[in-house]
């Protein structure tokens, strides 16, 4: 039975994440990894250890002795906080990457999934149907960790036959786990302040339009891109994966359709910067024409399904 390591599974996308794959391949062959003290009470049903992944040589002695097959590696600090502080943040996103990467070069991992975003473009991108080859010179701390990151995926594999697999992905939307440090958080926000006092000040302008993409999607993709043969997997750098694109206008108006009194404001802060520098939307054909990628969430869908499901309480 495969055995499989998620580091960063306190996250948004870890909790998740190991949820679906316990489904999948049993409680006990999935072991979260964290740098918190206490597992996250969603993963408390399963094997949790302790993880620091800037402290290479602790992380080696769990893997030899673990042998993990797959290994995810989510651990990372996000585009907001990653401009507060750019040493950590480069460190963080490069270090336990090279660590990762390093182990299944000497053969004690047998894939690879590490997080690109689509962070790896910039305000010279074509913005619009971003395509999966373009150019690319991102502006932020963590679109420059993440593009740098990316290359090292492509040279490892090319190099010395790592299969490591990645997708680019869009802001995420999700209800387990609260997201933090990103730009693309006021679309996780605008539901429990929705639910909880009907009203939302968002710090993007009602006009930026960014890509975006339900939990569900993502989650089923990053499994997808795992399970599928190796020859399918053409691109070892990071692959486009689009969801859906929408404004905080667009998620307002949507929102109404079910809470009639709900209101918007607009107050942008730094974070305006980083979206602007962002695609509207992306092309992820090579995605769809590779391994069979097709989303499944639409505005509405994602809409309706945060609105029952988000859990205001959470909010302080
Ligand atoms: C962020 O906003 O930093 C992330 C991302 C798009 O990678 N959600």
């Amino acid at each position: 039975m495969k055995k499989i390591l998620v580091i960063g599974a306190g996250g948004q996308i870890g909790t998740e994440l190991v949820l679906e794959l316990r489904k999948r391949h049993g409680v006990h062959q999935v072991i979260a990894a964290d740098v918190k003290d206490e597992c996250v009470d969603a993963l408390k049903a399963g094997p949790y250890v302790k993880m620091d992944v800037l402290d290479r040589a602790s992380v080696q002695l769990f893997v030899k002795e673990e042998r993990p097959d797959d290994v995810y590696l989510l651990a990372a600090l996000l585009s907001a906080t990653a401009e507060k502080h750019p040493d950590f943040a480069w460190k963080l996103n490069m270090e336990g990457l090279f660590t990762i990467l390093d182990l299944a070069k000497e053969g004690y991992i047998k894939k690879i999934f590490w997080p690109s975003s689509i962070a790896v473009f910039g305000p010279t991108t074509p913005r619009k149907n971003t395509p999966q080859y373009t150019i690319m010179e991102p502006t932020t701390v963590y679109g420059i960790s993440k593009l740098a990151g990316e290359r090292w995926c492509e040279y490892y594999f090319n190099k010395f036959g790592v299969d490591v697999r990645s997708i680019r992905y869009p802001g995420l939307v999700s209800y387990t786990s609260l997201p933090g440090g990103g730009t693309t958080d006021y679309a996780v926000d605008i539901f429990y302040h929705a639910k909880k006092s009907g009203e939302y000040t968002s710090f993007l302008t009602k006009d930026s339009a960014l890509p975006m993409m339900y939990m569900e999607d993502a989650i089923r993709a990053t499994i997808e891109l795992m399970d599928a043969p190796k020859e399918q997997v053409k691109i070892r750098s990071s692959y486009n994966l689009a969801g859906i694109s929408f404004t905080p206008e667009d998620l307002a108006l949507s929102i109404q359709n079910n809470i009639k009194t709900f209101k918007i404001n607009y107050q942008p802060d730094f974070r305006q910067e980083i979206a602007d520098s962002w695609p509207d939307s992306i092309d992820d054909n090579a995605a769809k024409q590779d391994w069979g990628w097709k989303e499944k969430y639409d505005l509405k869908l994602m809409v309706e399904t945060m609105l029952k499901n988000v859990d205001p309480s959470k909010l302080n």
